[in-house]
């Protein structure tokens, strides 16, 4: 499907500068364009991804993408869509982000071929600047009511906003008018909180580059829930890229917990899948929606994209084991992603360890006869494995790859013990 055309459908489509110009700039050529993100952490959460896969949907359809990482503006601070100043950040914080970021974002975008994605980072043109050259040079041509009347701005005038603040858009509109003249960026997309710094820079574009020069802007809409909840957050906060913060089985889990009502938006807002597979699962939703078959592929496309087949696999493997029970099989890595969550206890020094009194002491079950009763049961197992006798004593072999025990009582009670 053609590109607008598809974005439209997908609904990544929230507000143009110049919608007939645009289509028809693109109609005609491929153009180079830019979708910038602040180095705020060390690495992006789901809450950046769309518009950077809207940035790669672009270079598919044989546009050139210039991803830019805000090593200038990282350092100030976008009081866009916030309700209270930010704290600086430190020049080395800043500069261990940008490197973090940046190889994030090398992985979605392919950087072979002519449209290859172009990496920038806004320090290098803003970085030093002297403070003459800015006021003269860009400062003058950004009328202060103008951006009084920004959203982004007023807002935040009631609440207080500092100067440095206050001066962010110009920076990004420096970047634009740079990347426009530099490397002839006719177009930045960016989330909707975004609208009032990419305005800012057709301002500049207009007044500082040569007569008849044109650029676009385009935003994306802010993903919502259907129940009205804040999109990206899981019980343990942020979902991150970076697995060493969300494990590759958490990012699974956080998709594949999407609700029917999102699931299909989910689909077309994230996922490369085409219109006739995600319809397909439109309709699988409305027929058989227990058998969750869209949140099953919306989880494997998300994690195999970001973190690669072997991963998701490992993933699947994870959230099988937990659902059966059956963890005999899983890796020490794959337990520790699994069970992340899980109540964990460690007892020191110990010679013996009888089960009962393990039960008891980490309050598992409650009493000693409840859990000499659990076990007779069968109600309780170690590492996936059923143990009814009430004598069992705990041994090295006991623990997986040499380092902790899975306990269960019942049937979803898991228990981490390290000895
Ligand atoms: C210099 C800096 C530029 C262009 C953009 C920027 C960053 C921009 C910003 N973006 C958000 C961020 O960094 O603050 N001023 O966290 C974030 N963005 C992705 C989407 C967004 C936006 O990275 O645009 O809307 C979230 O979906 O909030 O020359």
């Amino acid at each position: 499907m053609e590109l607008l055309k598809d974005l439209e459908w997908r609904g990544i489509i929230y507000q143009q500068t110049d919608e007939e110009g645009l289509k028809d700039l693109l109609t005609k050529e491929k153009i180079s364009l830019y979708c910038g993100v602040d180095p705020t952490a060390d690495s992006m959460h789901i809450g950046h991804l769309l518009p950077f896969l809207t940035l790669r949907r672009f270079q598919n359809a044989g546009h050139r993408p210039i991803v830019l990482v805000g090593g200038a503006t990282g350092l100030i601070g976008d009081p866009s869509g916030k309700s209270e100043e930010r704290k600086l950040q430190t020049m080395e914080q800043v500069q261990l982000n940008v490197d973090g970021i940046r190889k994030q974002l090398e992985q979605i975008f392919s950087v072979e071929g002519e449209n290859g994605a172009l990496m920038v980072n806004n320090y290098d043109w803003a970085g030093s600047m002297d403070v003459v050259t800015f006021l003269r040079d860009f400062g003058k041509h950004v009328g202060v009511n103008y951006m009084l009347a920004k959203d982004t701005i007023a807002t935040r005038l009631e609440t207080g906003i500092s100067f440095t603040e206050f001066t962010y858009t110009i920076l990004q509109a420096m970047d634009f008018y740079h990347l426009y003249e530099k490397h002839d960026c006719k177009l930045q997309i960016g989330g909707s909180d975004q609208w009032g710094n990419i305005t800012t820079g057709l301002e500049l574009i207009r007044k500082m580059s040569a007569e008849g020069s044109k650029a676009f802007g385009l935003t994306i809409p802010l993903v919502t829930k259907a129940d009205g909840t804040k999109f990206g957050k899981s019980e343990s906060g942020a979902v991150w890229l970076d697995p060493e913060k969300t494990s590759p089985y958490e990012f699974y889990q956080f998709w594949i917990n999407t609700a029917d009502a999102d699931v299909i938006k989910y689909l077309k807002f994230f996922t490369f899948l085409g219109k006739e597979e995600i319809e397909a699962l439109e309709k699988a939703v409305e027929e058989e929606p227990h058998l969750r078959k869209a949140q099953k592929a919306l989880a494997e496309e998300m994690t195999r994209m970001i973190h690669g087949e072997e991963s998701l696999q490992q993933a699947i493997r994870i959230s099988a084991a937990l659902f059966s029970g059956d963890i005999k099989n899983l890796t020490a890595d794959e337990i520790k992603q699994g069970f992340k969550d899980v109540p964990s206890f460690t007892v020191e020094g110990e010679e013996e360890l009888g089960l009962v009194d393990l039960l008891v002491e980490a309050k598992i079950s409650p009493s000693k006869r409840q859990a000499r009763e659990d076990v007779s049961n069968g109600a309780v197992s170690l590492n996936g494995e059923r143990v009814t006798d009430t004598a069992y004593v705990l041994s090295e072999a006991d623990k997986i790859e040499g380092q902790f025990t899975i306990i269960r009582r019942g049937k979803k009670k898991y228990f981490m013990f390290k000895y």
